[in-house]
């Protein structure tokens, strides 16, 4: 398959709620179209695309057309008058339930240990992967049960941070979003008590479980085998041997901060989990209080998959301080949070390798009462003057997206999605709801309201990436993508031999490339579809 072509009239391909404001985003052209009903045939709106800006990232020129007088739930197209159309969308009540489920039922895709049965995985099942021992480096002798938990992407390897960050923006939204998540039973353990979302974390809680070192709390950085198995290999297929790689500090901090954070969130359903959760977090903080000066991980020698190196560890700390805090009220988190957050590490940032911004979130959602008021206002004005900058760039952006240019970095949709999450944080704390609609603009771009005219997810939009680099839907027979991926998104970086090959001088949001072989483009990970969970729960609340 050859590149990407531009589509000229782009929208959010999973739809448009009823009440709020609807924009398809032109490209090229266009001035006037129309907004065709699917189910009729008729004209429902004729409109006039605005002005245009340039747009750097996208190297296009970009008109809005608004057709917020749409109201009446149905099927659409917006159309041009040279023959140009948008992709199939919905206006509904409520059009993004499908599209959350879809999200966090990908995290079930993922299950590593457990045969994905038809009843639950429909044709997407496989047997049951990966159930041997690992070895853990450097002691050949000990091997230790390291089944379960999720695959962390297209490969799979399982890595204890970004484990913990996936968990941790389910575990928020969940928190901040309850509604969002009542009455679904979609899952093997579905049992009409504890949320479907509480039930999927647990699979890999459990699983980290493993990831700790008995005795001592610290956490293995990794499980994986020392190579990346063919691109074809289904899960059950890969049977090299699987090795635990040394410990780090910064899993070890993302550890103690997302187990704190189950502790709390737990306990109503099952106290007894709840404590086990507690008692490892305190463990492994434990460590991290006797291991002050810990070298950043790197990958031992024989190993090759992904390192997720990480040489600022005070982040970690930082999350696993405030957590700990805020789920116990003990003094001593209190303090230390309190001399971590003076270190000049991010605060807002919700990345794998730099999760200062949920330590800010776990001080600031425990509330005002129980914080130092100086920290509090600190950590508080911080967020919302970071989303301020947020809104501020995407009023600047061609699509109403918050990236610049040099932001399109591999897994750029992460920060896409992330950068929303933010946005959502400072409505939370400032009520101002013009974050949220510029939060949803980032929806509107992840689902197909971008240069490419491309959903970014798996099986959601008539224009939706059809070939990610996912191991499992390469190597299956089944022509559709595993669904409710979300694909890396556009890499400037140009960081595979297939990129290399066919995008050289794109403009930053037109590097990437629907296609399996694009690993730094069409990648899909957990940690990329956890903030699309938390999105598509506010505004399913
Ligand atoms: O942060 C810098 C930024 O400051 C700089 O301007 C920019 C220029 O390219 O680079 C940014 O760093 C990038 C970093 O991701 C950002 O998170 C690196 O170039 C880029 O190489 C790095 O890519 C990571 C990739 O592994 C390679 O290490 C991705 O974040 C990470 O998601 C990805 O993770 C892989 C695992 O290793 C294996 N499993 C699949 C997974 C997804 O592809
Ligand atoms: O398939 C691998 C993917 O999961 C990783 O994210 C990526 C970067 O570490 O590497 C992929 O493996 C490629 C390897 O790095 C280079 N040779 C081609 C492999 C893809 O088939
Ligand atoms: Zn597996
Ligand atoms: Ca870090």
């Amino acid at each position: 398959m050859s590149e990407q072509r531009l589509r000229t009239i782009t929208v959010n391909q999973a739809g448009y709620s009823s009440a709020g404001e609807k924009l398809g985003l032109f490209t090229g052209e266009v001035s006037r179209f129309r907004v065709v009903d699917l189910q009729t045939g008729s004209v429902v709106f004729s409109g006039q695309t605005g002005e245009g800006v340039e747009d750097k990232p996208s190297g296009s020129r970009v008109h809005t057309g608004v057709f917020s007088a749409v109201t009446a739930p149905g099927k659409y197209r917006i159309e041009g008058e040279d023959g140009q159309a948008s992709a199939a969308f919905v206006i509904a009540d409520k059009p993004y339930g499908e599209l959350q489920q879809g999200l966090l039922k990908a995290f079930y895709y993922y299950r590593c240990g457990v045969e994905l049965s038809g009843e639950y995985a429909g044709p997407w099942g496989h047997e049951a992967c990966h159930l041997a021992a690992g070895t853990v480096i450097g002691q050949p002798e000990l091997k230790l049960d390291s089944c379960g938990g999720w695959h962390d992407a297209g490969d799979y390897g399982k890595y204890s941070g970004p484990g913990a960050k996936a968990v941790a923006d389910l575990l928020l939204a969940w928190e901040l979003y309850p509604a969002a998540f009542a009455g679904v039973c979609t899952l093997p353990e579905s049992d009409g008590v504890m949320p479907d979302v509480l039930l999927e974390c647990k699979v890999e809680l459990d699983w980290l479980f493993k990831m700790q070192v008995s005795g001592s709390g610290a956490v293995y950085h990794k499980l994986t085998t020392q190579n990346f198995p063919g691109l074809d290999v289904m899960p059950e297929e890969d049977t090299a041997e699987l090795y635990f790689s040394p410990v780090s500090a910064a899993a070890t901090g993302d550890f103690a901060g997302v187990m704190a954070m189950a502790a709390r969130v737990y306990k109503p359903f099952d106290e007894v989990y709840a404590a086990r959760c507690l008692e490892a977090a305190v463990a492994a903080w434990n460590w991290l209080e006797a291991h002050p000066e810990e070298p950043g991980f790197t990958n031992p020698p024989g190993i090759t998959t992904g390192e997720y190196g990480d040489e600022e560890d005070q982040d970690e700390r930082f999350w696993a301080a405030a957590e700990l805090f805020r789920t116990t009220g003990g003094e001593q988190y209190h303090s230390t949070a309190r001399e971590l957050a003076k270190l000049p590490f991010p605060k807002y940032s919700l990345g794998w390798a730099d999760m200062g911004g949920y330590g800010t979130l776990a001080y600031l959602l425990n509330g005002e009462e129980q914080a130092e008021a100086s920290l509090y206002v600190e950590l508080k004005e911080g967020l919302v003057a970071e989303a301020a900058r947020l809104l501020r760039q995407s009023r600047e952006d061609g699509y109403r997206i918050s990236l610049r240019e040099e932001d399109y970095i591999w897994g750029s949709n992460m920060l896409v999605m992330n950068n929303a999450m933010l946005l959502l944080a400072a409505e939370h704390f400032s009520g101002e709801t013009e974050y949220a609609a510029c939060a949803l603009d980032h929806l509107h771009y992840l689902l197909g309201r971008n240069v490419l005219g491309i959903s970014y997810v798996t099986g959601f939009g008539e224009h939706a990436v059809m070939h990610p680099h996912h191991r499992p839907s390469v190597g299956d027979t089944i022509a559709e993508p595993v669904p409710g991926l979300v694909s890396g998104g556009p890499d400037r970086g140009l960081h595979d031999e297939y990129v290399q090959e066919h995008l050289q001088g794109k403009p930053a949001a037109q590097c990437f490339v629907d296609h399996e072989d694009s690993y730094s483009t069409n990648e899909v990970t957990i940690y990329w579809n956890s903030p699309a969970v938390f999105v598509t729960a506010r505004f399913n609340s």
